[in-house]
């Protein structure tokens, strides 16, 4: 008799976890609710880490260097075999939207906590990611979902029909990499030069497209799950407007100000888009909203930083539900399920100068975390916790819940208030003045907001 799908699922027992710092405390706890086995990895640099003692394993894979270590993918692999691990989960950065990666996971026999590579080359071409969009009936930003061709004479007649401002960006590009503005014609052949180069350079592809430039937009973005067997739902938006040279650093569900009769046409239109390209686990639509529309810039094909927020309004364990759909699960709610209730903020704790920016290593001497209803912290740092200079600064993330907006801000600033990091420099200062901004609170921001904010801060 042929297994249902039910029981052809669980194709795994073990998970090793390809990443370092909150995201692997976050994830590993996940698996262990699940009843799976788990496998830490480790650089030279992370010896020390608490996640290490609580796997079940836990092996250091090379050097200090990501390039050496996070981002050695036969390391990884050799891991995997050694450990007994049946899957892999990359969490976010490193290795999570590398196609090839995804291929020779699968290869290899394993099974990649994430969509297919497929999922993640079209995704990954931005080009590709925009013409899937469009097909799906996703609202996109005005312009072509084609590469710019060679000839000037074209590429003018393109600019002039979406009308300047007009943005230049690399297909191989993407979270504010290789892209251009042009205010007017007379620069347009000179910017398209220097963003090609570039774009050979960094991404190996000269492949450019062009779109109508949106001058004070908010970033919106949707959360989808999806299951191996046509089930997909969203999950609500999230508002990430608050960001430093593409670093969010305050994020917020839902996104403040939005009518429902607004977003649920684009939420359903993720929905399709997922089902059409026959996406798998979790996943982010990007969208910039201006003037009460939306358009699609980017997908995300990971486990996103800021997916607690989605988690307090919503309910749903989404870590959980990612490796349930890894396993063949069938997603274990419809649509009609997803009910996202209250607000909820998350601040991301950097070790950092909070006037400079620049990261700041060395040992927590002392730390104290806030706790109560509505608070949660993930991390992976305590007191006596060495923070290496290796990698990205995030070393806590304070997320909170409440009935309304006012009230997740107030808990906010007592979670704020009640939090103590010494021996490092952290952004916790800059974070409690953020809490006391007026036109924060009033939800009135767009992407530009935070780094004007900081100038008229500085000039005070
Ligand atoms: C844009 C845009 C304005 N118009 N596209 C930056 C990151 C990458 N995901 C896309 N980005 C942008 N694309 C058009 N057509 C402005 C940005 C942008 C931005 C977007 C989201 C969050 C922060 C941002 C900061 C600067 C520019």
């Amino acid at each position: 008799m042929p297994e249902t799908l039910e029981q052809s699922a669980g194709r795994f027992d073990t998970v090793l976890i390809a990443n370092r710092g909150e995201i692997a405390v976050r994830i590993q706890r996940a698996c262990r609710e699940l009843g799976l086995k788990t496998v830490a990895i480790c650089s030279e640099a992370d010896r020390q880490a608490p996640y290490g003692k609580t796997a079940d394993s836990f092996l250091c894979i090379g050097p200090s260097t990501a390039a050496k270590s996070y981002l050695n993918q036969d390391a990884i692999l050799l891991a995997a075999r050694l450990a007994g691990a049946g899957a892999i989960h990359p969490g976010y950065g490193f290795l999570s939207e590398n196609a090839a990666f995804a291929d020779a996971v699968e290869k290899a026999g394993l099974v990649f906590i994430g969509p297919t590579a497929s999922s993640i080359a079209i995704m990954g071409d931005k080009i590709s990611a925009k013409r899937a969009m469009m097909a799906a009936g996703v609202p996109c930003v005005p312009g072509p979902d084609t590469a710019l061709p060679d000839d000037p004479a074209t590429i003018e007649r393109i600019a002039l029909e979406i009308g300047y401002p007009v943005i230049i960006k690399a297909a191989g590009g993407g979270g504010g990499r290789g892209m251009r503005v042009v205010p007017k014609a007379d620069v347009l052949h000179e910017a398209i030069a220097l963003t090609r180069e570039e774009a050979r350079k960094a991404f190996g592809s000269r492949s450019l497209y062009m779109e109508k430039f949106l001058e004070h937009p908010r970033h919106i973005e949707i959360q989808v799950i999806c299951d191996d067997h046509g089930n997909a739902v969203w999950l609500g938006h999230r508002d990430c407007s608050m960001q430093r040279r593409h670093q969010k650093v305050v994020e917020e569900a839902p996104a403040p100000g939005i009518a429902p009769d607004t977003i649920q046409p684009v939420g359903l239109s993720c929905v399709q888009a997922c089902l059409q390209i026959g996406y798998r686990g979790v996943g982010t639509f990007e969208f910039l909203y201006e003037d009460g529309a939306f358009y699609f810039i980017e997908m995300n094909t990971r486990l996103q930083v800021e997916h607690p927020v989605t988690e307090m309004t919503s309910g749903v364990d989404i870590v959980q539900a990612q490796i349930r759909a890894a396993q063949g699960h069938v997603l274990d709610l419809i649509q009609g399920d997803v009910t996202c209730e209250g607000h909820s903020f998350e601040c991301r704790i950097n070790a950092e100068d909070p006037e400079t920016f620049l990261p700041s290593a060395g040992v927590v001497t002392h730390l104290a975390l806030p706790a109560g209803p509505g608070i949660r912290v993930d991390t992976h740092i305590h007191a006596g916790y060495k923070v290496s200079p290796y990698y990205d600064s995030l070393i806590a993330k304070l997320i909170v819940h409440a009935p309304t907006r006012a009230e997740a801000m107030a808990r906010m600033r007592e979670a704020l208030a009640g939090t103590e990091v010494e021996g490092i420099s952290t952004n916790i200062p800059f974070l409690r003045a953020l809490f006391e901004d007026g036109a924060f609170a009033q939800g009135e921001t767009d992407i530009h907001y935070l780094e004007q904010w900081l100038k008229l801060r500085r000039a005070a």
